[in-house]
């Protein structure tokens, strides 16, 4: 069995409450996601989850997913993407390459090649950059089967593109006939 260490524990906490569910431990994002270091310390305490700064500093910085930022003071931290809560991270709208890669598993892909690419219970639809990258966002779920999307051809019909701060590009929804196997 793969057993989980506590720096992998605390950073899974992270993402629940900085992506979905601050509600959990009594926190308030702004607008823009950012959380108060103090403050998310004080209260992963309260809830058991000890922390300090310089803990904290190693998980923004080591986790190889780039997955949460600090402000340029130290004072904030935020989730680069994957919100399910409605958070505004200011990415400005940038021309994707021609290809993007989504991986997923083959119980989802009748309903994909019929609906499209929906974003589920996140903000966005999630693309990666390259196959590689793909392949394990969809190992995630099982066997992994990876879909290669067309943004360019999106991009020239006026479907938006953005890039996260870790380099996930998202998009609003990729219909049916911009998705190639
Ligand atoms: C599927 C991880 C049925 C989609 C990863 C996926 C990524 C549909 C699942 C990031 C569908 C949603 C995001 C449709 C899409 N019908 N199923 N029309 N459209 N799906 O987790 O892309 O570790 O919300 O194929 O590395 O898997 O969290 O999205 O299987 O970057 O940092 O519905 O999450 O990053 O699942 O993963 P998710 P995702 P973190």
């Amino acid at each position: 069995m793969k057993t989980e260490n506590s720096f992998t524990r605390v950073s899974k906490f992270l993402s629940l409450v900085l992506r979905h569910e601050p509600d959990k431990i009594g926190l308030v994002l702004d607008a823009q996601g950012w959380a108060d270091v103090e403050e998310l310390l004080q209260k992963l305490h309260a809830h058991g989850q000890v922390l300090d700064r310089g803990g904290l500093q190693d998980i923004v910085a080591s986790c190889s997913k780039q997955r949460f930022a600090l402000s340029d003071d130290g004072q904030r931290i935020r989730a680069n993407q994957g919100h399910s809560i409605t958070v505004d991270l200011g990415l400005v709208p940038v021309e994707p390459p021609p290809w993007l890669y989504h991986g997923t598993v083959s119980r989802f892909v009748g309903a994909i090649s019929e609906q499209g690419l929906r974003p589920g219970e996140r903000q966005h639809v999630h693309l990666s950059l390259d196959r590689e990258t793909a392949h394990q966002v969809g190992a995630r779920r099982g066997a992994p089967v990876i879909l290669s999307v067309h943004a360019g051809r999106m991009h020239a019909d006026g479907h938006v593109f953005h890039r996260s701060a870790n380099g996930v590009w998202l998009t609003d929804h990729v219909p049916p006939q911009y998705i190639a196997d």
